[in-house]
């Protein structure tokens, strides 16, 4: 699309925003989210009285919790009384119908890429759907573009990430248009806080599930390994060290195991393996083979899992051995 046409496009937008009026944007914030919002707020910066963003989700990655902290972006956390505050409300890479707190706002304003869904009509006075962007963030540079507002470093950099999460940096579901606006970004963007935040992958905390898994580490075979990391609070860890290890050449395949709790209960504890490999021994099949009878067990050939309650294990018997006993 022209930048004039682009340009004409945002006048039922434009017309919308009165001097006296506080805006709400509200998030389900990842990067795409972050960056969109960020973006409209300073949109509308100087053409109304106040913006401010709000995030009705917890942010735990560490990438997107280096984003906010690097490119310092101002969130505000959910709250029931916040929406008084504000006179209006815009929501940006999600729909209404996404999430019952935002069924609950009257937006005047939805940006998204999100598919529509026919029962769930969007009905806010301004709505621009375009579900064959990749992002959400390149609508939103093509409004700066079409406005001639230059984005600041920071804006540029999140917008630039938005865009490189949510098309996997190109590999899916990316258009003409994200790369356009990628590349367009990348003359205002800081190129060494892009790469900080994308190789913020691991945070603090999680290093001594790192240190229990070197010190664990055992062969499997020729080519396999196992990793006992014992209790932890998420099987996400075991999938961010399992991850780790199979980056690690002359290591094909890797197990690695934890207790976790099941449910809310803290009494009720399942054991959880993650498996990651090269593709050479299909793993879905080999879990599926040594432990879905435990529990379940399955995948992919390159990436599976196992689940199973931990009274499997007889008393007295030692987990870590347990399990290594069902890959040998
Ligand atoms: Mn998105």
């Amino acid at each position: 699309m022209s930048i004039t046409r682009a340009a004409a496009r945002l006048t039922p937008l434009l017309d919308r925003l009165r001097r006296e009026d506080s805006w709400l944007i509200a998030v389900n914030a990842d990067p795409d989210a972050i960056a969109s919002a960020m973006a409209l707020k300073r949109l509308f910066a100087r053409r109304v009285r106040a913006v401010d963003i709000a995030r009705i989700n917890e942010i735990r990655r560490p990438d997107n919790l280096a984003m906010i902290h690097d490119l310092r972006i101002p969130l505000l956390p959910w709250r029931d009384d916040l929406c008084a505050a504000y006179q209006c409300f815009a929501l940006v890479d999600s729909q209404p119908s996404h999430n019952e707190r935002f069924m609950s706002m009257p937006f005047s304003v939805v940006i998204d890429h999100h598919p529509l869904d026919p029962s769930q009509p969007v009905t806010a006075a301004y709505t621009d759907i375009r579900p064959e962007m990749g992002a959400t963030s390149t609508i939103l540079t093509e409004y700066l573009r079409a406005l001639d507002i230059r984005p600041g470093a920071r804006l540029a950099t999140a917008l630039q990430y938005g865009i490189r999460t949510d098309t996997a940096s190109f590999a899916r579901k990316a258009t003409a248009s994200d790369l356009r606006a990628y590349q367009y970004l990348a003359r205002y963007a800081d190129a060494a806080a892009l790469s900080r935040i994308m190789q913020s992958e691991y945070l603090r905390s999680w290093l001594k599930y790192f240190s229990r898994a070197f010190a664990s580490l055992h062969p499997v075979g020729k080519s396999g390994g196992y990793s006992f990391l014992g209790e932890v609070e998420t099987p996400d860890l075991l999938v961010v060290i399992a991850d780790f290890f199979s980056r690690v050449h002359g290591l094909a395949w890797i197990a690695v195991a934890g207790v976790c709790p099941e449910g809310d209960d803290s009494n009720n504890r399942k054991i959880v393996v993650i498996f990651r490999g090269d593709g050479h021994r299909d793993l879905g099949k080999f879990a599926h083979d040594r432990m879905n009878a435990l529990g379940s067990a399955g995948g992919h050939r390159n990436m599976a899992r196992a689940e199973f309650p931990l009274s499997v294990v007889e008393k007295g018997r030692q987990i870590e051995a347990y399990v290594y006993s069902l890959l040998q």
